[in-house]
This record gives structure tokens, sequence and C-alpha cells, in this order.
């Protein structure tokens, strides 16, 4: 069932908009026939998932050289991360995406995303780092510990999925690029390619994707970048070659297709944030008893498992998150 709801920033947000600028947009909207901006926030809006997981096109992946890193996987798990549910089916965590660079249907990745080339890739460190660099994601992976995590995954459009990721804790990464001591966050920006992603060529959509994170959120044991899945290398619609996974966060923090760390002083302001600050803040830790303004978040459809199950608070990491939060009681933590 689609459920469909204006979403409230497209008020503010046109307002704000010089009458000119709405006046183009309308005309490239028109002309080129793409959606509304109303259908990108309406992306978050979502009702109930299907069932049925969409199947990667067959030629996805067809144009690359096989991926250096295949040898690596499977890695060893670490056994302090596990969930006591079933892990979700592969084809369902690679068939039922959000990756709005390749649309706003759940099937669109898996469809789109064999489009993105991923080798050569470069990780950039910048900002306040001792010297900024360039890494080959390659070389940046066989630096790294790598270790399998069973995490949850909660979306803020209510469905979740437990999938076995294979990677390395962020700290290796960021003692890696060794931030100076001014630095208080750590800004992930996804990829910037028009020509494979046309809804990139949406110039008031805040692309390319961009998140943040604390300096001690990024170096919480939790907070882990994902390169692998199910024993194999990540498939490009979960974010391929290298994503995050703060588990105890919507899944909206999880940024795909990283190529660019920037540490700051300041704290950023996120694609989701831009796009709607009221309904998606900085920090967006899961809490079941913090609606979001347009839904509940007291439950989840686990996906695969054909039922709704209670939502935990940090989505039941706790134990090892909310120390992170104790000085902050006056932010806007959960949403
Ligand atoms: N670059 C990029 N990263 C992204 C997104 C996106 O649209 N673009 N969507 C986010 C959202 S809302 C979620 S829920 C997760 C989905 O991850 P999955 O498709 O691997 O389950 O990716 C996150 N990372
Ligand atoms: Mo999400």
């Amino acid at each position: 069932m689609l459920v469909r709801v204006k979403p409230s920033w497209e008020i503010p947000e046109r307002e704000i908009t010089p009458e000119r600028l709405v006046f183009n947009r309308r005309n490239v909207l028109k002309g080129a026939g793409l959606m509304t901006i109303a259908g990108v926030a309406a992306a978050c809006d979502r009702g109930s998932p299907t069932q049925t997981a969409g199947t990667p096109a067959p030629e996805a992946g067809l144009a690359d050289a096989p991926d250096p890193t295949a040898s690596l996987y499977p890695v060893p798990r670490n056994a302090s991360y596990t969930v006591d549910r079933e892990t979700t089916a592969e084809e369902i965590v690679a068939g039922y995406n959000n990756y709005y660079e390749f649309g706003v249907d759940k099937d669109d990745p898996a469809r789109e995303a064999h489009k993105l080339p991923i080798r050569p890739w470069a990780v950039s460190f910048e900002g306040m780092v001792e010297k900024p660099f360039t890494a080959d994601i390659d070389t940046l992976i066989k630096a790294m510990p790598l270790e399998e995590r069973v995490y949850r995954h909660r979306c803020v459009e209510t469905w979740s999925f437990i999938a076995p990721w294979a990677g390395f804790p962020m700290k290796a990464l960021i003692d890696y690029a060794k931030p100076t001591s001014a630095a208080k966050y750590v800004v992930m920006k996804s990829w910037m390619k028009p020509e494979i992603a046309p809804d990139q060529a949406q110039f008031w959509v805040p692309w390319p994707y961009t998140e943040g994170l604390s300096i001690e959120e990024a170096t919480n044991d939790v907070t882990f970048m994902v390169t692998g899945a199910y024993g194999k290398p990540l498939s490009k619609q979960n974010g391929a070659p290298l994503r995050l996974a703060t588990p105890w966060k919507y899944g909206f923090k999880s940024t795909k297709g990283i190529q660019k760390f920037i540490f700051t002083n300041e704290r950023p302001t996120t694609y989701w944030m831009a796009l709607g600050a009221r309904e998606y803040g900085f920090w967006a830790n899961v809490n079941p008893q913090v609606p979001h303004p347009r839904w509940s978040q007291a439950s989840e459809e686990v996906l695969g498992l054909g039922r709704r199950v209670p939502t935990l608070l940090y989505n039941g990491y706790g134990e090892q998150v909310a120390s992170l939060y104790s000085g902050l009681v006056n932010e806007r933590l959960f949403m």
C-alpha cells in the first residue's frame, strides 16, 4: 500500500524559493519529465514494504573487472555483534533499497546501480587532518582489520533487516586519517555523476548525498565501515565499495558510495536536514517513543519476517552508545 502524504517541508521550501527559480524549476520538471520535488521527499513516505524483493538485473556488474578484494572474503565474524533473530535473506537486502541517486522506488537501485563504476575508486581525507591525502579503495581495505558483524538496520520509514556486514571499525579509519585535535565532526560525502544518475541533475536537491558524525560517534566501537556482506564484496545497491553502518541510528545516516571524509569543527548540514530540517535532524538516533512528525516509530516491519515487531531504543545498541549523548539532553537526539 502506498501512502501519499504531502511532505510538510514542501511548503516552507516553496515559500523561501525565489519566484524565478520556481518558474525555471517547473519548466525543467515539465520538459524533462522528472519527478516532482514532492516525489523526492515522498521517497521517505512509502507505506509498508512489499514482501517480495526485486532481483538484480542479470547484467549487473558485467562491465566491471573482477573485484580485486574478492579473495579477502569471507572474513572472521566478531562474536560480540550478533542479533537474536535470523539474518535477512541476501536477495531481500540486495533487492529492496534506498539509494535515491538511482531513483525513488525500492527496486530501482538493484536495477540501476550496476551503472556505477567502482574501480578505480579514490577516497579522500580532507579538512582538519595532519595532512590531506587520497587513498585508493583497495589499498585502504587491505590496510584495515576486516571482520564480520551481524547488524540490525532500521530505516526511518519503519522497515528493517538484519545483515552480516563485513568491514572494519570506523575507529581504524579515523586513526588512518589522522585528524587534528580541532576536528569535532567527520562529514561523509558520496559520489556525484549526473551522467549515470539522472536525478542528480536536479540542482535543487542537495547532491552529493552528505552525512556526518561527531568524532565521539565515529570512534565508538559500534560504528562500522562496510565493504562486504554475506561473505562477499558489498553489492553496488547496498553501497559498494564503501558505506557506513551506524545501526543505532536511522538508516539515512548510513551513507553509501563514500568518496570523501572531511574533518571539521562545525556540525554539518546533512542531505536530509537540507531537504527537511523539521523532520530529519543531525543525531537521528532510533527511539520508538519519539514519532516522526508524520508517523509512529513504535514498531517496524522486519523484511522477510512478515510481521511488525516493537522497535528498541537505540535500535538495541543502547549499552554501547547511550553514554555518547549524556551531555546533550537539550538537543533533538531522536529525529
Ligand atoms: N548515497 C546514499 N546513501 C544512502 C541513501 C541514499 O539515498 N544515497 N539512503 C539511505 C537510507 S534512507 C537508507 S535506509 C539506507 C538503505 O540501505 P540499504 O538500501 O542497503 O538497505 O541507505 C542510506 N544511504
Ligand atoms: Mo532510510
